[in-house]
C-alpha cells in the first residue's frame, strides 16, 4: 500500500520534516502548484505559516492540517471546519518558554538591561562613570495580564515571587485563580501600571491596545506584548511612548512581522525582540514533535493530540 501523502507548504522545522519523511510521502510545495492527481493524494498538511481557504479547497481529500505553534490565526480553521477538515496546533509545550520570555522582557523593559549592556559594550564604563539609574523598578508594581489562558497563567505564577499585585482581564472570569478580575480591558488598564498582553489574534482583539488604553496605563505605565502584534495599534503605542503618555514597552511581536515600524525603532524606552518567545532549541523541538504526533494521532487512531476548538473530530 502506498504511503499517506502529506503536503508541507513553505518552511518547516527540520526535525518535524525529518520525522514526517520517515512516515509519509512528503510533498514540499504550495497547494496551488499541484496537478490534479497529486492534489487528490494529499490527506494531511503540516504547516508553519499560512494556509488559507483557497489552499484547503485545492485539496479534495484533505483530512487534517497540523499547524506549528499555539496561535493558528494563519490557518483558516473556520473554513476547514465547513469542509470537515481537522486543524491542530501545538499548545502547552511552549507555555514555560513563553512565560519565561515574558518575565525577562518585563525586567529588561523596566530596568533597561539591554540598553545598559549596549552602553557597556560601547566602552562607556570608564572610571568615575556609571550607567544612569533606571527610572522604573518592578518593585511595588501592579501587573495586569490581558489573557489568562495557558500561557497567561504561567506568567502570573512566575510573577508571584516578585511580590507584585496581579490582576487580569479575559471575557470569562476564572474562579480558580486568586487574582482580581476586571470585566473590561479599560477597567484593567485604569487599575494597573503594568500590562502584559497574551491574547490570540481574533477579530475581537484587533488593535485593542489603543491610545485610550495606553493613556489609562499612565506615565509610569509599562506595556509588554508576547501574544500577537495584531492586538496593538502600533502608531498609538509609538506616540504614547514618545509623548510620555506611558513610560516604556517591551515587544516580542509586531503587527506586520518582520517589519518593525521606524517610530518604534527610534525609541529609547522600547525593548524590541524578533518574535522569539518560544524560540529555544528544546521548546521548538517539542513543538516540532507535536506537529508530527498530531498527524500520526489522526491517521493512526483518528485522535490528534490537539484539535483546535473550531474543528470537529470525526472518527
Ligand atoms: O476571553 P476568554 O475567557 O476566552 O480568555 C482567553 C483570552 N481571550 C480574551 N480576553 C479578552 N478579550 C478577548 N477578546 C479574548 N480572546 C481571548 O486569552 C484566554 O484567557 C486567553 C487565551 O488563552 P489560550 O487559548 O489558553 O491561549 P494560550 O495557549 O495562552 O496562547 C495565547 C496566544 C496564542 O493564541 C498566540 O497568539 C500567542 O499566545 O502565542
Amino acid at each position: 500500500m502506498s504511503r499517506i501523502a502529506v503536503l508541507v507548504p513553505g518552511k518547516m522545522h527540520e526535525r518535524a520534516l525529518a520525522r514526517l519523511k520517515e512516515r509519509y510521502d512528503v510533498i514540499e510545495a504550495d497547494a496551488a502548484s499541484l496537478d490534479a492527481e497529486m492534489a487528490k493524494r494529499i490527506r494531511g498538511v503540516a504547516v508553519s505559516g499560512t494556509f488559507k481557504a483557497a489552499s484547503i479547497d485545492a485539496l479534495p481529500n484533505l483530512e487534517v492540517i497540523s499547524s506549528f505553534g499555539v496561535g493558528y490565526d494563519n490557518v483558516d480553521a473556520k473554513h476547514a471546519a465547513t469542509k470537515g477538515v481537522v486543524v491542530t496546533n501545538t499548545p502547552d509545550v511552549l507555555n514555560d518558554e513563553v512565560a519565561d520570555t515574558a518575565i525577562g522582557l518585563l525586567l529588561n523593559t523596566v530596568r533597561e538591561f539591554p540598553r545598559a549592556e549596549n552602553w557597556l559594550r560601547a566602552g562607556n564604563w570608564t572610571p568615575g562613570k556609571s550607567y544612569p539609574l533606571s527610572r522604573f523598578s518592578l518593585k511595588g508594581r501592579h501587573v495586569g495580564i490581558y489573557g489568562l489562558g495557558r500561557i497567561g497563567q504561567e506568567i502570573a505564577k512566575r510573577l508571584e515571587p516578585f511580590k507584585v499585585k496581579i490582576s487580569y482581564h479575559t471575557r470569562t472570569r476564572n474562579a480558580d485563580v486568586p487574582y482580581d478580575y476586571y470585566p473590561t480591558l479599560k477597567d484593567l488598564a485604569e487599575a494597573v501600571d503594568t500590562m502584559i498582553a497574551i491574547v490570540p489574534k481574533t477579530p475581537q482583539t484587533h488593535k485593542t491596545i489603543n491610545a485610550e488604553i495606553l493613556s489609562a496605563l499612565g506615565p509610569e505605565g509599562v506595556f509588554v506584548n508576547v501574544g500577537r502584534g495584531w492586538t496593538v495599534d502600533e502608531e498609538a503605542l509609538a506616540a504614547a511612548l514618545k509623548s510620555g503618555a506611558i513610560g516604556a514597552a517591551g515587544l516580542d511581536v509586531f503587527y506586520d512581522e518582520p517589519h518593525v515600524p521606524a517610530a518604534l525603532l527610534d525609541l529609547p524606552n522600547a525593548v524590541l525582540l524578533p518574535h522569539l518567545a518560544s524560540g529555544s532549541v528544546p521548546t521548538r523541538n517539542a513543538m516540532a514533535d507535536m506537529v508530527v504526533d498530531n498527524l500520526a494521532g489522526w491517521f493512526e487512531k483518528g485522535e490528534p493530540l490537539a484539535p483546535v476548538p473550531e474543528t470537529p473530530l470525526k472518527g
